[in-house]
């Protein structure tokens, strides 16, 4: 059993902590980063992070975490149009956990609300901040200790 889990980041989220502080907040994506390392870390799992603004780079990414423990995505603005990326969702074994920073259902921008990935998902958390992206690996710890030979149920 894989104790690998991806951390995947898309478009523009390498510039987070630069603007709109109101909505994200003010953590840049190395506090991300750092923040989700010392939790896989804490929880036993291998942390793969990494950030795209292409989607060709992201499914790649997809495909190499197809038998991985678990992903933790936070897929930005493809999440509403990215066919591809939802078919490379669908190929992966493991749960997925989609993650946004801010609250997708409370912005001013209606259609922000509607991810088409969130069905090829686990589970979506949204609007928690940074503090989603750990939420997300202490679920996907929980699930691999309750999946481990000899565990109960
Ligand atoms: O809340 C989230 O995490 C989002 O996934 C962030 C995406 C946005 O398109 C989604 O609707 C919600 C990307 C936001 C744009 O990136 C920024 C980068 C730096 C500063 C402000 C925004």
């Amino acid at each position: 059993m894989s104790s690998r889990v991806y951390l995947l980041n898309g478009p523009n989220l390498d510039l987070l902590g630069e603007r709109e502080p109101e909505i994200y907040g003010r953590h840049t994506l190395a506090d991300i980063e750092t923040l989700c390392g010392e939790t896989a870390q804490r929880l036993g799992f291998e942390l793969i992070a990494r950030q795209t603004n292409a989607e060709h780079e992201m499914i790649g990414w997809l495909h190499e975490a197809r038998r991985a423990a678990g992903i933790v995505i936070n897929p930005a603005a493809f999440c509403y149009h990215s066919v591809p990326i939802l078919d490379a969702l669908r190929l992966c074994d493991g749960p997925i956990v989609e993650v946004h920073i801010s609250n997708i259902y409370r912005r001013s921008e209606t259609w922000r609300s509607h991810s088409i990935l969130a069905a090829a998902c686990t589970g979506v958390i949204t609007g928690l901040g940074i503090e989603g992206y750990r939420l997300a690996l202490e679920y996907l710890a929980r699930l691999s200790a309750a999946a481990a030979p000899g565990a109960r149920r």
